[in-house]
């Protein structure tokens, strides 16, 4: 079975429902990849919208996670060489750290 091209009509409708989706943001959802090495989050303060996807790449040889201080979100424990995605959400949007490690604090902030 081939896929069958998407009508006009309903590709509109679809973009429509995406972008009243953003409730007035002025951007489509972003990722944001935050690499993690020597014990550092890279970088350590990213501007970021309820929505966007968080993509984080643990470099170290030990794992990490990044776990929101305000405790709603968390990858959990991120494998050496492994990566973990988190979406935005409101109340995440502020500090984070490595549960393991508490000298590894970064932080999300509010974008534009
Ligand atoms: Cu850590």
């Amino acid at each position: 079975m081939t896929p069958r091209p998407l009508h006009p009509a309903v590709r509109a409708a679809a973009l429509a429902a995406a972008l009243a989706g953003c409730a007035g943001a002025a951007s489509q959802p972003a990722r944001h990849d935050i690499s993690i090495q020597a014990f550092v989050y890279q970088p350590a303060r990213e501007p970021v919208h309820p929505g966007d996807t968080l993509v984080f790449v643990n470099h170290d040889a030990v794992p990490h996670t990044a776990t929101a201080a305000d405790g709603t979100w968390d990858t959990g424990e991120i494998p050496a060489n492994a990566t973990r995605t988190v979406v935005v959400r409101d109340k995440g949007i502020g500090a984070y750290k490595c549960a393991f490690h508490p000298t590894m604090k970064a932080a999300l902030t509010p974008a534009e």
